[in-house]
């Protein structure tokens, strides 16, 4: 009995010592700030597997210059070109969103963010592309830096003639193209049958329209207005946007 009792105390004692590491390790750290669409989306993917994480606060480095604030020197070695979102995990950082996603998939394989069928992992690839750049330049640049960002954390005068022509004429575009994409995958996502980085990265700019003051008519694309609705209830998102 008590050699059990001996026995159960050093396996007790040599679990402690292994899982050590795991309890002090560090959390990974995300440079940026939360009205940033690519830091949204690391923080969802981030949510979505579980990888929990601090955000060290912080403008990208041309704002911060111009507002004569301090750039933090881990984030300028983390980002070198000074773009928000950066991860740091030690020593080691990564910038830009798709490369941080593409690495934590590796390291974090659970709910895989990229399909393993090799066309859906093309088509994710390719909206993930389409989110960072069309659907960055007319609802990120042009409504909601314009709408929101300008007036109401930089306290200047914003556009309104670009407003409203990024939202009389671009927005229908890119309405019309994620209606059809849903409509031919189902309706429910985008890619596949589950939530992928196509989900995060199109859902994301949805965040911004939202606070932007900007809803999908249900009237003209039903399908994409119930999607939006939908992802942004996950759980994942609701966490980053709380
Ligand atoms: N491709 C980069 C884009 C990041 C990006 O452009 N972030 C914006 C904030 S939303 C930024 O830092 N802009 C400052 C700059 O362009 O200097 C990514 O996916 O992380």
């Amino acid at each position: 009995m008590k050699t059990i009792h001996a026995k159960s105390k050093w396996f007790f004692m040599a679990s402690l010592i292994a899982f050590l590491p795991l309890f002090s390790m560090e959390k990974p750290v995300i440079w940026g700030v939360k009205v940033s669409p690519y830091v949204r989306k690391v923080m969802v993917a981030m949510e979505l597997k579980g990888i929990s994480y601090d955000l060290h606060e912080t403008l990208p480095s041309k704002l911060l210059s111009i507002l004569n604030q301090e750039i933090p020197t881990e984030f300028a070695q983390a980002s070198p070109l000074g773009k928000i979102p950066a991860y740091q995990e030690g020593n080691f950082s990564l910038a830009d969103s798709s490369v941080i996603i593409a690495y934590l998939e590796k390291t974090h394989p659970q709910h895989a963010l990229f399909p393993k069928n090799p066309k859906q992992y093309a088509k994710a690839l390719w909206l993930e592309k389409y989110a960072d750049t069309f659907l960055s330049e007319t609802i990120h640049n042009k409504i909601f830096v314009e709408s929101v960002v300008k007036p109401h954390v930089l306290k200047m005068q914003s556009n309104q003639e670009l407003i409203q022509q990024a939202i009389d004429k671009e927005l229908p575009v890119i309405f019309n193209y994620l209606e059809q994409t849903l409509k031919d995958n189902g309706d429910k996502f985008l890619v596949g049958n589950r939530m992928t980085l196509a989900d995060i990265a199109i859902g994301v700019h949805f965040v911004s329209l939202k606070m932007s003051g900007i809803t999908v008519n249900k009237k003209v694309w039903p399908v994409l207005a119930e999607y939006v609705d939908r992802i942004l209830e996950q759980p994942a998102f609701k966490k980053v946007l709380a």
